[in-house]
């Protein structure tokens, strides 16, 4: 099973998500852990809450969280397989750390859209809280495709903007169905088609949505494995999006978490050098 990332990470990946905010990453993970986690992900399927916390969207899908706290596949892989580093070479960070993760699986015939939202939900201030959706099944057009606003990361950073929950199991969210005809609106709306081991990899401002499944045969099923970089920062606040094992509440604002409280999965090796500093600009 890989440790490393098995194809690199080059300067186009790296350019791709500062300028979009979402790129497509093509089989970073082995067949083995591609098999694993399949595997995991059937049992998550048949017995949810044996293996996480049934999450809000759970029910129109299976979609259960914090899998990786407990001992299995899912665990073995963000702790010892090359996730850390995908997404820690990708977005310019030199240390990554884990807080969440989320197991999504469409049967056939699962109408239910996931809205318009961004993760606004972490209790974190800076710009590295990325999202790394790692396909377990071919996904496509038909099955349950995640579509993403590309670049509103920008606006977001620039204007201060952040949306969230409104308290009553809804988001406040711009509404970007209108837009998508909009020949004014600024930003483009992309999707890619993924195969078993391809992930989509996304800023935490990024707008996303994912269709139902209209497949009748082919489950869409991915994981989401939500991590911080060295850019990011304590924002304890009411209403957030709750981190098991953690009072959010006691956290001091504007301290980065201690790798007690969120485990470093990958570290730039000395031998390179730093690439995070900061007072540069980052996104
Ligand atoms: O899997 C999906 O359809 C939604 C994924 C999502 O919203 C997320 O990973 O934040």
């Amino acid at each position: 099973m890989n440790k490393h990332p098995l194809n690199p990470i080059t300067q186009q990946h790296m350019d791709d998500y500062e300028r979009d905010g979402v790129l497509c990453l093509r089989q970073m993970f082995d067949q083995e852990w591609v098999e694993a986690l399949s595997k995991g992900a059937r049992d998550v399927a048949e017995n949810p809450a044996d293996w996480g916390l049934l999450s809000m969207s759970h029910g129109a899908m299976t979609s259960v969280s914090n899998i990786w706290q407990r001992q299995g596949p899912f665990r073995d892989f963000i702790l010892n397989g090359p996730v850390g580093e995908v997404v820690g070479r990708t977005i310019g960070a030199d240390t990554i750390q884990m807080f969440h993760d989320h197991l999504f699986h469409k049967p056939p015939l699962s109408p239910s859209i996931m809205q318009w939202h961004a993760d606004h939900l972490w209790p974190f201030t800076g710009s590295m809280i990325p999202n790394i959706w790692i396909a377990l099944s071919p996904v496509n057009k038909t099955n349950g495709q995640i579509e993403f606003v590309a670049g509103y990361h920008k606006f977001c950073q620039e204007t201060g903007s952040r949306f969230g929950p409104a308290g009553d199991g809804t988001f406040h969210f711009p509404d970007f169905e209108k837009e998508r005809n909009n020949p004014d609106f600024p930003f483009k709306f992309v999707t890619w088609d993924l195969e078993p081991g391809d992930a989509v990899l996304f800023h935490v401002d990024i707008p996303h949505f994912s269709k139902g499944n209209m497949s009748d045969t082919v489950p869409r099923t991915g994981l989401a494995v939500r991590v911080i970089g060295d850019d990011s920062y304590w924002c304890p606040r009411e209403g957030l999006s709750p981190i098991p094992g953690i009072d959010i509440l006691s956290r001091e604002e504007g301290a980065h978490p201690t790798p007690e409280e969120m485990p470093i999965i990958w570290q730039r090796p000395d031998s390179e050098p730093r690439v995070f500093h900061k007072d540069a600009q980052t996104v």
